[in-house]
């Protein structure tokens, strides 16, 4: 039979039209139905989607329209990360405004997501940089003020002279600018933050209520916390006045290995010591020039300056000298630290280098006392203590303890010695950047009232649009009028904070707002309520620690506030893999080429690429993640436009584990299209099948729901690569039952080839929803029910036996192993192609062969 090939281009857009019009995807908050929320992470407008969000949408889409089909309320919502710096670049390269451009692509990414058929609540879209969204993350941002969780406080920033801009510290690379080279500068400013040290162990313990996240993702949001138990502990100067020096450990088992004292440069300590030392000024401004990030701390080499002061040990009689040195952080613990270098790296190469005595005070349990040493390898396992008086012989978390309860109940100057002491890493968060294109922090300063919140009647704090990027610095700050107002208490002049918002505070929410987005309020809380947590949460894993940590710290914040009451704000996380590609060059990777530059010879080993124009033979170079610089990208709009949109979302479902890297090939993809014709031409084999026969009790109705059933736990568990490789199988088994030619089976056909329909529709809907109207239907696939899986044909105990009527074979029956023969006649009998045959009578013979066969003879 000859028929047309199907052409995606043609049926992909109708049905896009006829979801939209039946308005299918639209979510009511109202359905009482039990609610399920499928959220990727929303996207960045850079102008084109790339095929990284193809795998990302995809599987969200899967799972949308799987729940859907279970007979989910399912929210499946889309909006856009509009805010952020890409738009003030392009404005000040291309002189394009930044609400122009971000919008312009926002067009653009719609109108391509919405040729992938996405299953997606248009109704509820909005961007960051919308006004109605920053209205109301002002007001989360003066409810979290009127509580204490944002604050105002001075802080060290690394400032870019030339572009007058505060870098995060990955923006300072070797000490320069990433964009402008010039030398960075420590600066001071006021600045707001958010107080999420406060939820540190709140934030830390949730984790482990979260058994559907990846352990890798909660681990490293356990690392980021870093939960450090250990104690303060006061060393007394000697031969002057200055207060007891505090430090932070975590090993005070050690302290009759310490040997030094170290003062970060930062701190007060160091300050007052520098005004009256010109040498240990010079050395400070030495070390602000690397950089005080733990990054530049980490990689610098130990440097040191010795004070001359000393302090006395508290269990010992003799004093250690106290270094500034450049590897103690200001913000962590006291800022300052007792070095013991036998046990601890940093300290033994700061010892080496300035020659302080290595006692090591941990002995190895297989190591000798007496000639026991430490070289230049920290030594940092276990042990047992020695060299160190009452300790000796202890384990190291005795010791800890023994030595906490001494210093704790050990006075000096009228306190305890030292105290047992919980820190963690987890600072709090900055949220001020000197931008333009972000949401205003709503905050009037006026020089006699100080810092006020922006009265609420006069929110929203709009972004102007009259503004010129021709100079550096902040546009906001340049502004003629934007600034001037009145204050709102005193009636003088103030004027406004010009500093917006780190974007990462848009993205900490806006979960929430899907769930209510047109609401007065940041929120509904009857609706935030009611569908948060989101089910299931998809996306990738370089947003493990950020964007998931400020997301899970704002719900605990904005419950505080009233605006919901859950803390969890994602029960179910989904890190997937990205799409990656090989990538062609002329050998020395200096000039890259984009695959559609050429042609391809061979096969493996053998295969060659050779450019279209010229003919030149070029290097098949690494599989490597889609870059612009290599060249390596594939625009999913072309694979669109040549295979339609189901073919690019199942070749990034079917190649491997979501969790994985897929390689991107065109072999691949070439293979996911013949399989889209492969499912086009059978169900023009399928559609004209009369339907006669039951169904059931057939191999193939039995392989049928067996596939349906572990689809179905395939897809729960996203495994999707799994569910496409069950799909394939059904399909193949309703070919080879095709191939048999047996009108008896064509119920069974026909069914088995319906649910396949069903197995498919949320990965390849467009296909799924052609096929089935070209089967008779007149209802959609997409607003189906899933099939009801038969739990009684999913038992292994079933066989199935042939039907032979008149001796030939009509039909087939599974039953159970263990039917005894009366049960299977009785069941024989009772089925309609038997019941027809015998048209009322009794039949003349019937033979169970157990295990075989059953006759009738009518
Ligand atoms: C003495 C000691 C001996 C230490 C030893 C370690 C090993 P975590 O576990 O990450 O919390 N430290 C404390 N404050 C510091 C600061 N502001 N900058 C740099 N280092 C600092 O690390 C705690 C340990 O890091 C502390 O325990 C302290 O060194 C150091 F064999 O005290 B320790
Ligand atoms: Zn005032």
């Amino acid at each position: 039979m000859q028929t047309e090939r199907y052409n995606p281009q043609i049926t992909e857009p109708n049905w896009q039209k006829v979801w939209t019009e039946r308005d299918l995807f639209t979510t009511d908050n109202n359905d009482p139905r039990e609610k399920y929320y499928v959220l990727e992470m929303f996207p960045y407008p850079s102008g084109r989607i790339h095929v990284g969000h193809v795998r990302n949408y995809a599987m969200g889409d899967v799972v949308a329209r799987f729940k859907r089909a279970k007979g989910f309320n399912v929210l499946h919502p889309m909006g856009w990360d509009a805010f952020g710096m890409p738009a003030e670049n392009a404005a000040m390269k291309n002189k394009v405004h930044p609400k122009g451009w971000t919008y312009d692509n926002i067009a653009a990414m719609r109108s391509q997501l919405k040729s992938m058929g996405l299953s997606l609540d248009w109704q509820r879209e909005f961007a960051t940089c919308d006004v109605a969204y920053y209205h109301q993350q002002q007001k989360l941002f003066l409810d979290f003020l009127k509580e204490g969780i944002a604050y105002r406080k001075k802080s060290k920033v690394n400032w870019d002279p030339v572009d007058q801009t505060v870098l995060a510290n990955e923006q300072v690379i070797d000490g320069k600018g990433w964009r402008s080279g010039a030398d960075v500068e420590q600066r001071e400013l006021t600045q707001w933050f958010f107080k999420i040290s406060d939820y540190s162990d709140d934030l830390l313990n949730g984790l482990d209520g979260l058994d559907r996240w990846p352990d890798k993702v909660r681990l490293m949001q356990k690392n980021w916390i870093g939960k450090s138990e250990g104690m303060s502990v006061r060393f007394a100067f000697e031969d002057t006045d200055h207060d007891p020096l505090e430090v932070f450990t975590t090993r005070q088992d050690t302290l009759f290995g310490a040997s030094f004292m170290a003062l970060s440069p930062d701190h007060p300590l160091t300050q007052k010591l520098a005004a009256d030392n010109v040498g240990l000024a010079a050395f400070v401004a030495e070390c602000r020039k690397h950089g005080t990030s733990v990054v530049a701390v980490e990689t610098a080499e130990k440097q040191g300056f010795d004070t001359g002061l000393r302090v006395k040990h508290p269990l010992q009689d003799r004093t250690l000298p106290v270094y500034v040195a450049n590897f103690v952080l200001m913000d962590y613990g006291t800022g300052a630290i007792f070095g013991c270098p036998a046990h601890d790296q940093r300290d033994l190469d700061f010892a080496n280098k300035y020659e302080l005595s290595v006692t090591p005070v941990v002995l190895p349990t297989d190591a000798d006392a007496a000639d026991f040493s430490i070289a230049t390898e920290a030594y940092t396992g276990p042990g047992k203590i020695f060299n160190s008086d009452f300790l000796d012989g202890m384990t190291i978390e005795d010791a800890k303890q023994t030595i906490a309860e001494r210093l704790e109940t050990t006075q000096l100057d009228g306190a305890p010695q030292g105290m047992r002491q919980i820190n963690y890493r987890l600072r709090d968060w900055g949220i001020s950047r000197q931008r333009y294109w972000g949401c205003p922090i709503p905050i009037i300063h006026c020089d006699d009232c100080g810092p006020l919140p922006v009265p609420e009647e006069q929110l929203p704090v709009e972004l102007p649009d009259d503004i010129d990027f021709d100079t550096p610095g902040n546009p906001l700050d340049r502004h003629t009028t934007w600034k001037q107002v009145t204050c709102p208490n005193c009636g003088k002049a103030a004027t406004r904070e010009t500093d917006t918002m780190d974007t990462f505070v848009d993205s900490s929410w806006y979960f929430a707002r899907f769930t209510a987005p047109t609401s007065e309020n940041p929120t509904d809380p009857k609706a935030a309520d009611s569908w948060l947590p989101v089910n299931q949460y998809i996306g990738g894993v370089e947003h493990a620690i950020l964007h998931l940590l400020y997301s899970r710290f704002f719900a605990r914040a904005m419950s505080q506030c009233g605006h919901m009451s859950i803390d969890e704000p994602f029960e179910g996380l989904f890190t997937q893999g990205m799409v990656v590609h090989e990538a062609y060059h002329d050998g020395q990777e200096r000039i890259w080429y984009a695959p559609a530059e050429l042609r391809f010879e061979g096969e493996g080993t053998d295969r060659k690429a050779f450019l279209i124009e010229g003919g030149q033979e070029v290097t098949i170079g690494k599989i490597e993640k889609m870059s612009k610089s290599k060249r390596n990208t594939i625009d999913p709009d072309d694979i669109i436009k040549t295979y339609g949109a189901d073919t690019a979302r199942w070749f990034v479902l079917s190649d491997s584990p979501p969790e994985r890297d897929v390689i991107w090939t065109d072999a691949g993809v070439e293979g996911a299209h013949r399989f889209v014709q492969r499912v086009w031409r059978l169900v023009q084999e399928v559609a004209p099948l009369e339907d006669t026969g039951s169904p059931h009790d057939h191999a193939l109705t039995t392989a049928a729901h067996k596939a349906l059933h572990s689809i179905e736990a395939d897809i729960e568990g996203l495994r999707f690569n799994r569910a496409v490789a069950q799909i394939y199988e059904l399909t193949n088994a309703v070919s080879a039952q095709l191939a048999k030619n047996d009108n008896a089976a064509n119920g069974a056909v026909r069914n088995a080839f319906e649910m396949l329909l069903h197995a498919l529709a949320p990965m390849m809907p467009h296909l799924a929803e052609e096929c089935w109207m070209h089967l008779g239907h007149s209802d959609l696939i997409a607003s189906r029910p899933w099939p009801k899986v038969d739990e009684a044909l999913l038992s292994e105990d079933t066989i199935i036996l042939p039907i032979q009527i008149n001796g030939k074979r009509r039909a087939e029956i599974s039953v159970s192993k263990e039917a005894s023969k009366q049960e299977v006649e009785e069941a024989v009998l009772a089925m309609p192609a038997v019941q027809k045959a015998l048209d009322g009578a009794s039949p003349k013979k019937l033979i169970v062969v157990p295990g075989r066969i059953v006759n009738v003879v009518v």
